[in-house]
């Protein structure tokens, strides 16, 4: 029986908390050839082109010899983070390259020593951060190091081909011992407190040297927090797929790693900017998620962050200096559910409804408090009307807004909510002003039976194992107004790349309906969310919902060998004619 162990975070993780929202920096000498290699551009991202390009150690180690950052200004770049209301920086200190982008006493290939510039300005980056009140934190690949014996992924660890992330547990574990605890403890006494140490790609590490860094760390610096991707579920908080957008609120510490366009690293060509909206738009959903933005940028070999970064950065930066108290120190929102409208935030009494499209009336049903004052926050003198009704057959509380004709601020308005308490909600699905109803997965009952995999919900937010009939899916929810609607299965691809709808054979239930489909998936969902982690919605045709109040749904597959991963079904007025 192995001890119990105490995962608390430490109380330093308040600040984190209230962040919500930090600049990525990969920044290394992958930034020189910038994703071009011997006249060829290699694809993917730009850190991995040692390992995309099958560069060998010595050729790309030469690329130290050319690193110059003459143009590095530590204090611009973290004033360019605090501008953009941004808490906290997490710069690559060792990327899976292996080259430390610090003074590392214990290992030559590194910045001070291997390089032209010849300076630690991780030091500079350091007092920069403490003088603008940024917390300084480190990314440190500690499993996967091409560079070093005994790191994953290394050259030696060749198996009957290019190099696989392999780890041979004598050398790796002499290699965490030689390379990774001396420059972590570098990293953790020479640059004052540090924030967190953003561990990742734990590859083949054991649970014991994940543990093992974690008590390192937490000796070092106490108040050091430690990222998930230490391995095995042990840091002090959470990190979801690399621009993942959860689809539902999701329990304890998360944050997610994104990207301003398609790499971390620089690369000199890749222009696919997200426009300010979309950055906002994820920014937002996150947020009313509980979930930290952790947006990259990758400074060029001179030392320069990408004017486009940049400029999206600050216009990010004007919308936080009016809506920034929607962001920090915000917490999910009390709905359990996406609105059609937008997205909301909590803080204390105060709820903030956020949206990316303007709208004269807003409805919102389930809020049980009473609404002591309605402001904008883009412009706070203009009078909100607030009308709370409440529906005694159906027992729903609607609560309308009246924000005028004229758009308030720009990208995404936001509405701050005074209530008389904290806010108390109606935790079923309910139907929408608009008239849809959304039956999220994690809002769901999962049932399963007869030996089937046990029903669970996968960290993006989709269902795992629903193969077979033996397994169910139900909700109870909350209908105003019965008529004919219209179902849709909403699924996504449970891996990058693959297969939503491919046959899938479903039966949806309600009360005395049955609708079957089989599942092709034909209209892709779109938004900022999506984008990375693609969703389907498949039409199962029409039902008749004959009364109001509180109904029940269940969904089963029954033919799904591949699963189904479901997202959730949706409810809408079927369109007459
Ligand atoms: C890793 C790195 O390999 C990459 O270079 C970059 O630093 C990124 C932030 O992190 O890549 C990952 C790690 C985990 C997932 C995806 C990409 N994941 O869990 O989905």
């Amino acid at each position: 029986m192995a001890k119990t162990l105490d995962l608390t975070p430490p109380a330093s993780i308040k600040w984190w908390r209230d962040a919500r929202f930090g600049m990525f920096i990969h920044w290394g000498i992958y930034s020189v050839p910038a994703g071009t290699w011997k006249g060829k551009r290699i694809p993917s991202i730009g850190e991995w082109i040692m390992y995309n390009a099958k560069m060998s150690i010595p050729e790309y180690a030469a690329l130290a010899g050319v690193f110059n950052p003459v143009k590095f200004d530590a204090d611009e770049w973290v004033s360019i983070a605090k501008r953009a209301g941004m808490k906290y920086l997490v710069i690559t200190s060792k990327h899976h390259d292996g080259f430390a982008m610090f003074h590392s006493p214990s290992n030559p290939y590194n910045i001070v020593d291997a390089t032209p510039y010849g300076k630690d300005l991780m030091k500079a980056l350091a007092k920069a951060c403490r003088k603008h009140g940024l917390k300084l934190c480190f990314y440190y690949s500690q499993a996967q190091d091409w560079h070093a014996p005994g790191g994953a992924g290394h050259w030696d660890e060749v198996d009957g081909g290019w190099w696989k992330p392999l780890v041979k547990p004598e050398p790796f574990a002499k290699y965490l011992k030689d390379k990774v605890k001396p420059q972590v403890k570098e990293l953790l006494t020479q640059y004052g407190p540090v924030g967190l140490i953003w561990f990742d790609t734990p590859v083949a590490i054991t649970r014991e040297q994940s543990l093992d860094l974690r008590r390192f760390v937490h000796k070092l610096q106490p108040n050091c927090l430690v990222s998930g991707r230490v391995g095995h579920d042990v840091g002090d908080y959470g990190s979801l797929g690399d621009n993942q957008i959860p689809s539902g609120p999701v329990k304890g510490d998360w944050e997610t790693p994104a990207t301003l366009n398609d790499t971390w690293g620089y690369k000199s060509y890749d222009h696919n900017w997200k426009s300010v909206q979309t950055l906002l738009d994820l920014l937002v959903d996150l947020a009313s998620k509980g979930v930290n933005y952790l947006l990259n940028v990758g400074p060029t070999s001179a030392g320069i962050i990408p004017k486009p970064s940049v400029s999206r950065l600050l216009k990010i930066g004007e919308w936080m200096d009016i809506n920034g108290e929607a962001i920090h120190g915000s917490s999910a929102s009390p709905f359990p559910y996406e609105f059609d409208w937008g997205r909301m935030t909590a803080k204390g009494k105060r709820l903030y409804l956020l949206l990316p499209k303007w709208r004269s009336t807003l409805k919102i049903n389930g809020l049980r408090n009473k609404v002591k004052k309605a402001t904008l926050l883009a412009d706070p003198r203009r009078r909100v009307k607030v009308c709370q009704t409440h529906d005694a057959a159906t027992d729903f509380h609607t609560l309308t807004l009246n924000l005028g004709g004229k758009r308030a601020g720009k990208y995404i308005s936001v509405v701050a909510l005074d209530l008389d308490g904290p806010a108390k909600v109606e935790t079923l699905p309910l139907q929408q002003p608009s008239g849809t109803v959304v039956l999220p997965v994690y809002m769901a009952g999962l049932h399963s039976a007869g030996g089937a995999p046990a029903l669970a919900i996968n960290r993006a937010g989709l269902l795992d194992n629903l193969k077979g009939p033996q397994s169910s899916v139900t909700w109870d929810f909350k209908l105003a107004q019965p008529g004919e609607y219209e179902a849709k299965v909403v699924i996504g691809c449970p891996h990058h790349g693959g297969k939503a709808g491919d046959g899938q054979r479903v039966v949806l239930t309600l009360g005395d309906h049955k609708l079957r489909g089989v599942l092709k998936a034909d209209e892709k969902v779109e938004g900022a969310r999506t984008q990375y982690f693609p969703e389907f919605a498949a039409s199962l045709g029409r039902i008749r919902l004959d009364q109001s109040g509180t109904l029940h749904a269940e969904l089963k597959a029954e033919e799904a060998p591949n699963g189904l991963a479901l997202a959730s079904v949706h409810l809408a007025p079927a369109k007459r004619g």
